[in-house]
């Protein structure tokens, strides 16, 4: 026998051992995994782009995704969690509104057996037994971030530089954690002050609104800069500073967090000064992670996601490489 009938053999025989496991009869090992997904809502162009993360890396990972979309609701999350308690998933993935409030759906999942990671978004409840991962950005550290490129920017100067500030949903991580950590940031030259700060809840519409405000209520005084929680404000509010015949980016410096498409567009044409990477491609690494529980693993506590901060000068090289 030459060397390449065998192989010809082996490689049968190959086939016909996977062959044999795939369609063997449905055991436990054939079962799909099934995953239950919390979701806020779409509120932005990163929570959209997150959604689709998720529902593509389940297809690739052939894993069963219940997804319900809360419309930024707590109750209807809590809803959503009961339900997939109630259809015995594998595993619950949560992205919660809010922080507080949690616990007692928690513990049910938890007397159910049924591991709960914590994506995108953390929660506040003091039990750390109520779920198993949280993987998502450092919020603190985007704040940082945004408020150490202003400082950089306006350093020197003799004037008082004022800022408005756009928050993110009330009560959610990202809001608290980037107000904090920008204020932190800023803290060291006196001369940067938030003259403004109110919610515009993450979208669009509610920051060029809130922005309108602003701008009327600031008439006659100077106002330096504007730092908004996301991209999706920050483009609402940059049609507010047109239309009252500003030049965003110039006449007022605007930072932003996400990194999303639509900010690397407005920093091309001059209107966004820069935006903090925020990932919202959760997905592959969430599936994973369900792989990795069901096998009998343990998760690290928390995942990080690793990210950038990208200004308005490489904007136009790094946007055809941009994935959400
Ligand atoms: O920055 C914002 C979204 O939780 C990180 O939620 C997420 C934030 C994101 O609506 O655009």
């Amino acid at each position: 026998m030459n060397i390449r009938p065998r192989r010809r053999l082996l490689a049968a025989l190959a086939v016909l051992a996977t062959g044999a496991t795939l369609c063997g009869p449905a055991g436990a090992a054939d079962k799909k995994l099934v995953l239950g997904f919390s979701q806020i809502g779409a509120e932005s162009e990163w929570r959209t782009a997150n959604t689709a993360s998720i529902k593509q890396a389940a297809k690739d990972a052939g894993i069963e995704l219940k997804f319900a979309d809360a419309q930024q609701k707590q109750e209807n999350q809590i809803k959503a969690l009961r339900a997939f308690i109630a259809q015995k998933v594998d595993v619950i993935a949560l992205s919660p509104v809010v922080e507080t409030g949690w616990g007692t759906v928690l513990r049910e999942a938890k007397a159910a057996g049924i591991p709960v990671i914590l994506t995108d978004r953390l929660v506040k409840e003091a039990d750390e037994s109520l779920w198993v991962s949280f993987m998502g950005s450092d919020f603190v550290e985007e704040g940082r971030r945004a408020g150490r490129w202003l400082l950089d920017k306006t350093k020197g100067g003799k004037e008082e530089v004022r800022i408005l500030e756009l928050q993110g949903t009330v009560g959610a991580a990202p809001a608290q954690d980037r107000k904090k950590g920008f204020e932190e940031a800023i803290k060291a030259d006196p001369r940067l002050k938030i003259a403004r700060s109110q919610t515009g809840d993450f979208s669009r519409a509610k920051g060029k609104e809130v922005m309108e405000a602003f701008l009327k209520a600031e008439a006659g005084k100077k106002v330096h800069a504007l730092y908004a929680h996301n991209d999706d404000m920050a483009l609402g509010a940059i049609q507010a500073i047109e239309e009252a015949g500003l030049k965003p980016g110039v006449d007022i410096l605007i930072v932003s967090i996400d990194g999303v498409k639509g900010a690397f567009q407005a920093m091309v044409a001059g209107k966004l000064n820069v935006t903090v990477e925020c990932s919202p491609l959760l997905g592959p690494q969430l599936m994973q992670a369900v792989k990795d529980l069901k096998a009998g693993k343990t998760l690290p506590r928390r995942m990080v996601t690793e990210e950038g901060v990208f200004p308005a000068e490489v904007a136009a090289k790094e946007l055809p490489k941009r994935k959400y």
